[in-house]
């Protein structure tokens, strides 16, 4: 039998930050009179904390100066803190406890994969850091989702091949991750936006544990 390894993105698969990150990003957005709109929030899942921001100003089509670029990227962050204070387990998304619950019980290595850097915090706040074998996430890689350093760090931590990894995510980007990466894509989401996953699911409480016992054999 193969070990196998279960890595989570974080933002839209276990917690719904995504709002969080939109109304912060939207405040910059407004100050400098760029539209900026559910719609157009849906290119910055998945993507870094510098990128997002390069999207915004492409979005405005400004050009900015690093200062300012730097300026508008620490008060976003200190902006997005905020919304994260009074945090705690409720903001975990259904269905995702009991998975992971199942997957411990089993026995399963379990990993984080997230491009944020905010995710420690937030597994704290949440309770289920303790879930976690290893964490992987922004302040570990160079390369950007669709990239899949953050997914292979993550299985090499988890002493597991890549091809017996199963990714939980939300973005295209992500899923493409691990495409590239010859792992198991399980897209969290809507079919239309999130087809190149192998399997699709619109939320875990859609996952029943027949299925994860099916991935471990
Ligand atoms: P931060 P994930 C990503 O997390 C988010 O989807 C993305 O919207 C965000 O810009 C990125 O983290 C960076 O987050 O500003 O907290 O470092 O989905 O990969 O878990
Ligand atoms: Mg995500």
């Amino acid at each position: 039998m193969n070990k196998k390894a279960f890595i989570f993105d974080l933002d839209g698969v276990i917690v719904d930050t995504a709002k969080y990150h939109y109304l912060a990003w939207k405040k910059i957005a407004d100050q400098l009179g760029i539209e900026f709109t559910l719609e157009h929030n849906e290119l910055l899942k998945g993507v870094s904390r510098v990128r997002s921001l390069d999207i915004i100003l492409e979005l405005g089509k400004i050009e900015a100066s690093q200062e300012d670029k730097d300026k508008w990227l620490i008060q976003k962050n200190e902006d997005y803190l905020t919304y994260l204070v009074d945090m705690d387990e409720s903001e975990i998304l259904p269905g995702v406890f009991t998975i992971l619950k199942f997957l411990k019980e089993k026995n399963q290595p379990i990993a984080l994969g997230s491009a944020s850097k905010n995710a420690r915090p937030i597994l704290e706040k949440t309770g289920i850091l303790s879930y976690f074998d290893a964490i992987v996430d922004g302040n570990d890689v160079s390369n950007a989702k669709p990239d899949p350093e953050v997914f292979l760090i993550a299985a090499k931590l988890l002493d597991t091949k890549p091809e017996n990894a199963i990714v939980f995510e939300d973005s295209v980007a992500g899923v493409q991750a691990a495409n590239i990466g010859k792992m198991t894509s399980i897209g969290i989401g809507e079919e239309s936006v999130l087809h190149e996953a192998k399997y699709i699911f619109k939320d875990f409480t859609h996952i029943d544990t027949s299925f994860i016992e099916s991935l471990i054999k």
